[in-house]
């Protein structure tokens, strides 16, 4: 490999070898995508009609009656993501049922046909000025899928949707995001028409235009996108709160975007296209009063936030709002208990207590007594552009040199990319040096932070819905889509829950591997004696292929021997899978 020089930013007590700053190694970032990755960590807030019928997606003719909290209050939401770290709030203006939590002008589908308030509130209005005052930056999810719509699927309903976005955009301020997600079509209300409706996404919504009405009307706001029309950032193709370990803030200009270009980036892409994570406090991203004991646990979230910041991303954490129209004290704990521990993990940087010199491609920290370390963070100048390929990182050991790895990755050392900010994690070792090597790099390195932590052990966690396992049960299958569920005697039962298998993304399998033997549609049916079948209930599990959860399904108190329940449609695949399943 060429030899390497670095020029240091502002880190004390290094000379810089360079005697002038590198040239920019391009494709780099504008300035609108600079200052949202300084962001780091901003917040998700889901709430809508869904919160009251406990769904994750609403069919589009849900009452408008339902939606009246008792105590609606922004200020409390803007406050639990302050304390919990986050610098800005996303707000689900219109999620996938199409009911609007602005009084738009162009639907009655909105607040303002709601008894809340007798229909004179609007939620993004209190959140977006509560946000003001808090200081926290305000930015909008509108669905682009819309199953109220009569016109969904038409093109007059393109026309609807960027006047709603249009009434987003000029009439709450700043705004520094704008979220659409990528959950397309398929059935709905439709103003009536219960059917099915499908759409081309990439040519449907004519996302040039409305890209270029963005940029007219807020022109520091950054786009979200998960291929096609690339926007200034990308989904990271999962919800589970991870970014691959290589996480290149590239991407190609045009044409498709498979899933290892949205986990890993592209090496040599040509537009700056950086990952925002996103995941949920929870298993579901709307309130589900069940899952209140499944808040995600401390260390879940820290996982989360060092394969998410610690991977070149920037991490939007969800806090869904709670049908009284709060954040629920279980969620704002926990995000509290988690800006504390990040603020644990990095209150002390022991290169400051180091020297530390630069030869040719390698830092040597080095302190004048054995220091127990178990972080190690860097930092790229990503302004000068994306350039590390890959490093090494070894700690003396008792006049030993051992090499370090990245203990949250599977496969290899992980000591890939850097990007923004890179944070490797690894049982604690107590070293007088440490040696971090660029081994391969595009261009000159242009370092600017490096960071060795201690970070303190998680003791009293809890765990979290992820690591329930419960299945004692006599389970066996009469087709491939067909499971029963066997007891001796009868029992009284109220409730179904499913699992559904929960392969990882990454490590060389595509996501498409995962979306093997999803169920995505079922009928549940109950029997005493094997002939006589009750229905209990059927239906589709909303989102389960982006995020793969328990799932709940209730239905009145029944006795039964057995219970079948038929996968009457698959995400992929011939055969149902299952990773649990729990019976009440
Ligand atoms: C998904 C949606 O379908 C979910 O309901 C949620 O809004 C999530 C953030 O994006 O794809």
């Amino acid at each position: 490999m060429k030899r390497l020089s670095f020029f240091l930013m502002a880190m004390m007590g290094v000379v810089a070898l360079s005697a002038q700053k590198p040239e920019p190694f391009g494709p780099l970032p504008n300035e609108n995508q600079l200052r949202w990755q300084e962001m780091e960590m901003y917040a998700f807030i889901h709430y809508s009609l869904n919160t009251y019928t406990d769904q994750e997606w609403g069919y589009g003719n849900e009452d408008l009656k339902l939606f009246n909290p008792s105590d609606l209050d922004c200020r409390q939401w803007v406050r639990v993501c302050k304390q919990a770290g986050m610098k800005g709030i996303i707000f689900t203006a219109k999620h996938h049922c199409g009911f609007c939590m602005w009084p738009s002008a162009y639907t009655e589908y909105s607040v303002k046909n709601t008894p809340w308030k007798d229909g004179k509130g609007d939620v993004v209005r209190s959140l977006a000025d509560a946000c003001r005052e808090e200081g926290l930056k305000f930015a909008v999810y509108l669905s682009p899928w819309d199953r109220n719509h009569k016109d969904y699927g038409r093109p007059a309903y393109v026309e609807y949707f960027r006047n709603q976005l249009r009434e987003l955009l000029t009439q709450y301020g700043d705004i520094f995001e704008v979220w659409f997600d990528g959950a397309n079509g398929g059935d709905g209300w439709y103003g009536g028409a219960n059917e099915t409706r499908r759409i081309d996404g990439r040519t449907y919504y004519g996302w040039a235009e409305t890209f270029r009405m963005i940029r007219e009307l807020q022109p520091n706001a950054v786009i979200w996108n998960d291929g096609g029309d690339r926007g200034d950032l990308r989904w990271v193709g999962t919800e589970a709160g991870n970014v691959g370990e290589t996480n290149w803030s590239l991407m190609p200009a045009e044409g498709d975007t498979p899933w290892h270009m949205l986990h890993y980036g592209v090496e040599n892409g040509n537009v700056w296209c950086p990952g925002e994570t996103n995941t949920s406090i929870r298993p579901g991203w709307f309130y589900h009063e069940t899952e209140n004991e499944h808040v995600k646990s401390l260390s879940k979230l820290m996982d989360t936030y060092y394969k998410s910041v610690g991977r070149n991303s920037t991490l939007l954490l969800n806090f869904p709002i709670a049908p009284n129209g709060r954040i629920h004290p279980n969620d704002s704990l926990r995000g509290m208990a988690f800006k504390k521990m990040i603020d644990e993990v990095l209150k002390e940087n022991l290169v400051d207590h180091a020297s530390v010199a630069v030869d040719h491609s390698t830092f040597n920290v080095q302190w004048n007594k054995p220091t127990a370390f178990n972080r190690f963070l860097v930092e790229e100048d990503i302004a000068l552009g994306q350039r590390v390929k890959k490093f090494l990182l070894e700690a003396e050991v008792d006049g030993q040199w051992q090499p370090l790895k990245d203990a949250l990755v599977e496969h290899g050392d992980g000591l890939t990319t850097i990007g923004h900010r890179r944070i490797i994690c690894f049982p604690t070792v107590k070293a007088t040096k440490l040696r971090f090597t660029v081994t391969d790099a595009k261009a000159e390195p242009v370092i600017k932070k490096l960071g060795v932590y201690l970070a303190p052990e998680l003791t009293a966690d809890i765990p979290d819905s992820g690591e329930k396992k419960c299945s004692a049960l006599h389970i066996f299958f009469s087709s491939p889509t067909q499971m029963m569920i066997d007891w001796d005697t009868e029992q009284t039962f109220t409730s179904f829950s499913y699992l559904p298998p929960q392969r990882q993304a990454g490590d060389g399998t595509s996501a498409m591997g995962t979306r093997d033997g999803l169920v995505t549609h079922y009928t549940l049916w109950a029997s005493t004696d094997w002939s006589h079948w009750t229905k209990l209930a059927s239906g589709e599990f909303s989102n389960i292929v982006n995020n793969p959860i328990w799932q709940t399904i209730k239905f009145p108190a029944t006795k039964a021997r057995i219970l079948k329940f038929d996968a009457d449609q698959l995400a992929e695949g011939e055969r149902m899978g299952y990773g649990d399943i729990e019976v009440k």
